[in-house]
């Protein structure tokens, strides 16, 4: 409960700072998306994991206020990046069905000046679960702007096929439970091909996540997913670390 005191304090500290995670498309080469994964840095306690902090945000509904700072630095840092690169953040669902998330999308976009194109908003099933139409009716009002829409942690929790009939994704996200040593089974393998023939069927791209080992690498790309993210190429590092390497 500490920690519920602090987190208001940390926002107006500054104390938030967003990490990035490449994620490379197999058919280029090149790195087109960094994910933005927010890092608290705590005076006493140092790095909080947001596994940590998400939920309680959640709870007390300090998420809006996070998740709309998440969302503003992701903007600015994508506006100074080149146009070959696109920012993806994290939307929980209750910041996702907060009243004014989609004015709040677009006013940050029209302040930083950035192509709605360049942004992606990733969800999770979890999002979905409850009144998915009222989640639905908001992603398609983000979709009609031009925002980009990624099904988030693919294969876990209550994953359904049925999500993806309802709403066009531009992207699924496969979770990292399925990708991590898939080479080493074969259900987990079979599971990965399958999403990534479905995504490339519904013409959907799809990103295998936790690609830690080159092993992983050649088995998703042979799956056909279209793109990977994961520790084999970076993990989530400072924006200015990536600089240098991405030529940016
Ligand atoms: O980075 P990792 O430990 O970096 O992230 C742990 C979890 O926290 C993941 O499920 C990730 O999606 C979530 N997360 C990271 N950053 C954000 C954020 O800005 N908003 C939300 N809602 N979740 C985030
Ligand atoms: O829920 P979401 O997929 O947004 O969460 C991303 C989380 O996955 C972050 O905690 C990030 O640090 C973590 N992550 C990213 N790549 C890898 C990886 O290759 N292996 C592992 N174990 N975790 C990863
Ligand atoms: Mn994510
Ligand atoms: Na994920």
């Amino acid at each position: 409960r500490v920690l519920e005191k602090e987190l208001g304090h940390a926002l107006e500290q500054g104390e938030f700072q967003l990490y990035y995670q490449p994620v490379l498309d197999l058919g280029s080469d090149h790195v087109t998306t960094l994910e933005a994964l927010v890092r608290w840095e705590h005076p006493r306690l140092g790095m909080v994991s947001p596994d940590n902090f998400i939920p309680l945000a959640e709870e007390t509904g300090q998420i809006i206020e996070l998740g709309t700072w998440v969302l503003e630095q992701a903007c600015r840092d994508a506006s100074k990046l080149g146009k070959a690169y696109r920012v993806a953040v994290n939307v929980s669902p209750i910041q996702l069905r907060s009243r004014s998330f989609v004015s709040t999308v677009c006013r940050v976009l029209e302040e930083t000046s950035l192509s709605a194109d360049r942004l992606e908003l990733e969800i999770t099933e979890t999002a979905l679960i409850e009144d998915g139409q009222l989640a639905f009716t908001i992603l398609r009002q983000l979709r009609d702007n031009g925002v980009r829409i990624a099904l988030d942690d693919f294969g876990t929790g209550y994953s359904s096929i049925n999500y993806l009939r309802q709403f066009p994704f531009d992207k699924i996200k496969i979770d990292r439970s399925l990708v991590t040593g898939a080479h080493l089974n074969s259900e987990s393998a079979a599971f990965v091909r399958m999403i990534a023939a479905l995504g490339n069927a519904l013409d959907v791209s799809t990103t295998a996540e936790g690609v830690e080992t080159i092993r992983e690498l050649d088995l998703v790309r042979q799956a056909g997913c279209s793109h990977v993210q994961g520790y084999f190429l970076s993990r989530p590092v400072p924006l200015a670390n990536l600089t240098p390497a991405l030529n940016l």
